[in-house]
C-alpha cells in the first residue's frame, strides 16, 4: 500500500464524516454566502478542529474567496485545503536526530500509545539503517519494560532496562552510557504515563531532561508528546500544559484509525504552534506515518 492510500485508510472514519457533511454543503452550493460559510464552519467543528481553529480557517477562506473572486466549488475546496495545510505547517515535521547519539524522549498521559509509538519508530529508524537503542524509562510497573522489550525484539534493536521502581533518570543515564560505548545513533526513551497536573511526576520528567542535557550537551534532542486522537479537545488542554513544562518539540497523534475526529490534528498544530511529526493509524508495527501536511489534508478533504 502506498503512503497516500495508507493515510487515507487510516483516516477513513474522519474522511467519511467530513465527506458526508462537505458533500451536502458543496452540492447545495450556489454562492459563497453567509449560510455556506456558517455550515462549513460547523462541519469543521464537528471534525474536531475546535471552535477557534475552525473559525480562523473559515475567516481566512472568506477573505480569499473575496480577494481571488473564487466562485466554483472546486476553487473553494482547493483554497480550503491550502489554508488547512498552512495551519499545519508550523515547523519542521522531520525528526531532528542528526548527531550520534541523538535522543528522542517520549512523554504523555497514561495509555495514549507511547510505548507502541516507540516500537514502531524503532522499526522505521532501523529500516533507515540507524542503530537504535530503547531505554525503559517507565519503571513504574515491571510490565512496562517487558512490553518495551517485546517491541525491541520485533525490530531487533537493543534495550536498556533496570528493575521495577528504579529511578527513571538513572535508567536514562545507563542508556546514554551504553549508547556512547556502542556508537548508537538514536536513543528512544520510554516514560511512564503521567498526568500533566501531577507535580512529582512532572519533576521526574524534568530530572530526566537534566540528565540528558548534562550527559549529551551537544546532541540533537526531541521531546515528543504523544496524544490520543480519540480524546479530542481534552488532548489539547493536556498538550498546552505539557508544552509549558516539558519543552515539547513535536507531537504524535495516535489512534486516528479509531476516530471520526481527525481534525484534532489541525487544532493541535494551530493552537500549540508545535509541529505534528507522526500519526498513528493502527496497532501494527507499520502503522506509524511520518506526518505530511498536504497528504493529510488531501486524505481528509
Ligand atoms: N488503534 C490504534 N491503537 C493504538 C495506536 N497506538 C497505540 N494503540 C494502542 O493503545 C494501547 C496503549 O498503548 P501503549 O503504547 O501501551 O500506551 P502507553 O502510552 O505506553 O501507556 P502507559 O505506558 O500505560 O502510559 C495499546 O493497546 C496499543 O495497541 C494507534 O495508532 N491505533
Ligand atoms: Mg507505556
Amino acid at each position: 500500500m502506498g503512503f497516500f492510500e495508507k493515510i487515507k485508510k487510516g483516516l477513513t472514519k474522519t474522511r467519511q464524516a467530513m465527506e458526508n457533511t462537505l458533500l451536502s454543503i458543496f452540492s447545495d452550493f450556489a454562492v459563497a454566502d453567509e449560510e455556506f460559510f456558517d455550515e462549513l464552519e460547523e462541519s469543521l467543528i464537528l471534525a474536531d478542529l475546535g471552535v477557534e481553529t475552525a473559525g480562523k480557517a473559515v475567516e481566512a477562506l472568506r477573505e480569499q474567496v473575496d480577494f481571488k473572486h473564487l466562485t466554483t466549488t472546486d476553487q473553494i475546496r482547493n483554497e480550503l485545503r491550502q489554508i488547512l495545510v498552512g495551519m499545519l505547517e508550523v515547523g519542521d515535521a522531520a525528526l531532528n536526530i542528526g548527531t550520534r547519539p541523538s535522543v528522542v524522549l517520549v512523554i504523555g498521559v497514561n495509555g495514549v500509545g507511547k510505548t507502541t509509538t516507540i516500537g514502531k519508530l524503532a522499526n522505521q529508524l532501523k529500516g533507515e539503517g540507524k542503530n537504535v537503542l530503547l531505554c525503559a524509562g517507565d519503571t513504574f510497573r515491571a510490565a512496562a519494560a517487558d512490553q518495551l522489550e517485546i517491541w525491541a525484539g520485533r525490530s531487533g534493536v537493543d534495550i536498556v532496562r533496570q528493575h521495577e521502581g528504579a529511578d527513571p533518570a538513572s535508567v536514562v543515564f545507563d542508556g546514554i552510557s551504553a549508547a556512547k560505548a556502542r556508537g548508537t545513533d538514536v536513543i528512544l526513551v520510554d516514560t511512564a504515563g503521567r498526568l500533566h497536573n501531577k507535580a512529582n511526576l512532572m519533576n521526574e520528567l524534568a530530572k530526566i531532561s537534566r540528565v540528558i542535557d548534562r550527559e549529551l550537551p551537544e546532541s540533537d534532542k526531541e521531546v515528543l508528546l504523544v496524544l490520543d486522537g480519540t480524546t479530542g479537545q481534552n488532548g489539547l488542554l493536556q498538550a498546552k500544559q505539557f508544552k509549558e513544562i516539558a519543552g515539547v518539540t513535536g507531537i504524535v497523534l495516535t489512534k486516528l484509525d479509531g476516530t471520526a475526529k481527525g481534525g484534532i490534528v489541525i487544532a493541535i498544530a494551530d493552537a500549540l504552534q508545535v509541529p505534528v511529526k507522526y500519526i498513528g493509524v493502527g496497532e501494527g508495527i507499520d502503522d506509524l506515518m511520518p506526518f505530511e501536511a498536504r497528504s493529510f489534508v488531501e486524505a481528509l478533504i
